[in-house]
């Protein structure tokens, strides 16, 4: 009886979500055109030619927020007014740092006016959003304190779930760490067709590790070794709260999961062995169901999860988990790690080893129900690209990963603006093979085509001479995994080599990698080669690739394409 409520609320939803599509937009340019009045807009006024069915203004600020039990804690954070559209489109997470779950409609004309009111630079990317590069938060449009940016753009993804965060060069990894960070999901009629489980049934599970000082503030070192390895936390949050425990139903439900950690990487399982059911990745819908016996999700990805607690009593519990593995960090700092030579904060993430095994989330059941949604066997359809498509099948484009002590470079090059080297034009609207490999991470056979090594040459002296005479052995203890993210349209994983640099510690993860579905992160594991077939469509500019453990992205592991 409940189930047949909940159903109809769901439709009517979905109903009134889509009808607002159809129906004729009032122009908020008006409005808009007030507040540029008002402020300072630094060039970034709103076109009165564009006519927006979702308006949204967004804030970066300073704000205290209860996490751990006594003393409030100062973060960063979104907060953001919905000034038209669909009431559903902005849905906040109640007492959390974290920014509002945005929900978008395919096809949907969308302005956000982003004000940053931090005492720093900063600026917002839509990761996973295929949108004009003036759009995607390129660091080169980082606004001042009180500074406002104007985004506008039509919603072009499928259905899947974003990430909302900042992008300013050298920046991002603090900010997101204080605070900044939100979901987007897009929704769209195919999606809606199959009757997933919505409203109380799909609930945001936002993943990170955060540390903090006996004041209940929120600690950030960057040592060298932390920004060598990524700075881990050792208290794992949910929604952006501690020890988090949810009271569902015995009944199916989606969850909509984002690791927004700065570097940890997390092997996700049920407690009671269970396997996970995947139905989407960072791209959206999976074509069909996946079961595996664990999944490894890497910062920067997003898994979209089925559960059915269909049979469960009243009072049962699971956990979702990270199991233990290894194999992701540099030799060097897995050994300290694991080997018992202590504890400290520093070097060791705290009280909770990269790879080690804990609790992320408890669920207990406190209601039966009998029914639940069926899991659909069919998902969705996609264009399946192979390698006779691309315009490139012999030159993959190279990125090229190379770690050092103080060094993390991609092709051989740090950050820099409008540095774009030959192999980083990319001509617009075509699809192009790219490989994602170490360059000093084991098969000692560096790269693969002349371009990339010239790059590389260049990054090793830059890295100084010791960098020179490694041989693979030396450069195996700096190798370690990235999860390369690679800006706009999404793109198919079409092989892995079997990474051979530390075959345990692969073994330990390998069942948990999807490469099926769209994806715009990789986790690439030391040793291991990803080719990856990717869309340029549409738009031309600068795009940033970059690595996601977000130290790494700061300390230069950060390139730009550019599509001409
Ligand atoms: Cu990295």
């Amino acid at each position: 009886m409940k189930k047949n409520i909940d159903l109809s609320r769901r439709r009517f939803m979905q109903r009134t979500g889509m009808g607002l599509l159809a129906a004729t937009a009032v122009p908020a340019w008006l409005n808009a055109m007030e507040m540029g009045k008002a402020s300072s807009l630094l060039g970034n006024q709103p076109n009165p030619n564009f006519k927006p069915d979702v308006e949204i203004d967004l804030v970066a600020q300073r704000d205290v927020v209860s996490i751990l039990p006594g003393k409030g804690t100062a973060v960063f954070c979104y907060r953001a007014h919905l000034v038209k559209g669909p009431k559903e489109t902005v849905m906040e997470i109640p007492g959390s740092y974290l920014g509002p779950i945005f929900r978008l409609y395919k096809g949907q004309q969308v302005r956000i006016n982003f004000h940053n009111k931090l005492p720093e630079p900063s600026i917002t990317h839509w990761h996973g959003l295929h949108v004009s590069p003036e759009t995607d938060g390129h660091p080169m449009y980082a606004i001042a304190e009180g500074g406002v940016r104007v985004y506008e753009f039509e919603v072009l993804n499928r259905a899947g779930l974003n990430i909302y965060h900042p992008h300013p060069h050298g920046a991002t990894a603090t900010q997101v760490y204080y605070g900044l960070a939100g979901g987007l999901i897009v929704n769209d009629q195919d999606e809606a067709r199959l009757e997933l489980p919505s409203g109380e049934y799909e609930i945001p599970v936002v993943i990170q590790d955060r540390r903090f000082d006996s004041q209940n503030q929120l600690l950030y070192g960057a040592s060298m070794h932390d920004r060598t390895i990524g700075f881990y936390g050792d208290r794992i949050l949910v929604n952006g709260q501690v020890d988090v425990s949810m009271d569902l139903a015995s009944t199916a439900y989606r969850l909509r999961m984002i690791n927004g950690s700065n570097a940890r990487i997390y092997k996700l399982a049920w407690s009671d062995g269970s396997p996970l059911t995947v139905i989407g990745v960072d791209g959206g819908l999976l074509e069909v169901p996946e079961t595996k016996p664990y999944v490894m999700m890497a910062p920067g990805e997003r898994l979209d999860v089925w559960v059915d607690f269909t049979g469960r009593s009243k009072g049962s519990e699971v956990a979702l988990k990270s199991l233990a593995f290894k194999g992701v960090l540099p030799k060097m700092a897995e050994n300290r790690m694991h080997g018992g030579g202590g504890h400290g904060m520093g070097m060791m993430g705290g009280g909770l080893p990269v790879g080690s095994e804990f609790n992320i989330l408890k669920i207990r059941i406190v209601r039966e129900v009998n029914e639940a949604p069926r899991l659909p066997s069919h998902l969705s359809s996609y264009t399946q690209h192979s390698v006779s498509d691309v315009a490139n099948p012999d030159h993959p484009i190279p990125i090229g990963i190379s770690e050092g002590p103080n060094a993390m470079l991609l092709n051989g090059r740090p950050y820099a603006f409008n540095d774009v080297q030959s192999n980083e034009r990319i001509p617009v609207n075509t699809l192009q093979l790219l490989e994602i490999f170490h360059a000093h991470g084991g098969h000692g056979d560096g790269g693969v085509n002349g371009q990339e090594m010239e790059g590389q040459s260049k990054g090793m002296s830059a890295m100084g001479g010791g960098m020179n005479m490694m041989g693979g052995n030396m450069a195996m203890m700096f190798s370690m995994a990235h999860p390369i993210h690679i800006h706009g349209q999404q793109f198919q994983v079409i092989s892995r080599s079997s990474a051979s640099t530390d075959p345990e510690g692969y073994a330990s993860v390998k069942e948990g990698l999807i490469s099926s579905g769209l994806k715009d992160t990789v986790l690439v594991m030391p040793g291991e080669r990803v080719k990856v077939i990717k869309p340029f469509q549409d738009f031309k500019g600068l795009f940033m690739y970059h690595c996601h453990n977000l130290e790494h992205e700061d300390m230069g592991m950060m390139r730009e394409f550019e599509i001409y």
